[in-house]
């Protein structure tokens, strides 16, 4: 067994779940946030047996898509300078995966 940490955005986690549900695979929403951009995203715990790996990897890679967010950087004060804030553009993924292995799972 396996248990898959996945980092997804907010807006792919709905239809993710609904998937991944669909396809018989359990799936635990978390709330989280991005330590970079310090918005929220959504963290899936899934424990799935070893031989249903490909599968379930498949449905994340369908389902998550890499997308470019506008972010302002916090402006530096420098004495005598105007005060500007530069956009810059971050891509964010897809999804960023965890895989780890179960020494045990019990479910009383
Ligand atoms: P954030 O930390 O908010 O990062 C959002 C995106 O900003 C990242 O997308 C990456 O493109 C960029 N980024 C992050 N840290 C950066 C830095 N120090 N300098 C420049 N750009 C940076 P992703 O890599 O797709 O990550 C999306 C979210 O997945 C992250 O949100 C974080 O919540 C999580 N994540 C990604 N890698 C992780 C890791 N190794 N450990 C824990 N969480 C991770």
């Amino acid at each position: 067994m396996k248990l898959i940490i996945a980092i997804v955005q907010d807006i792919d986690s709905e239809n993710l779940v609904e998937k991944l549900n669909a396809n018989g695979f359990k799936v635990t929403k978390i709330s989280s946030t991005g330590g970079f951009l310090k918005s929220g995203n959504v963290t899936l715990l899934s424990g799935i047996e070893d031989d249903r790996y490909d599968e379930f990897m498949e449905i994340m890679k369908k389902n998550s898509k890499q997308r470019e967010v506008k972010r302002t950087i916090q402006p530096v004060n420098i004495p005598g300078q105007a005060l500007i804030t530069v956009p810059i553009d971050v891509k964010v993924g897809g999804a960023s995966i965890f895989v780890m292995n179960v020494v045990d799972f019990k479910r009383y």
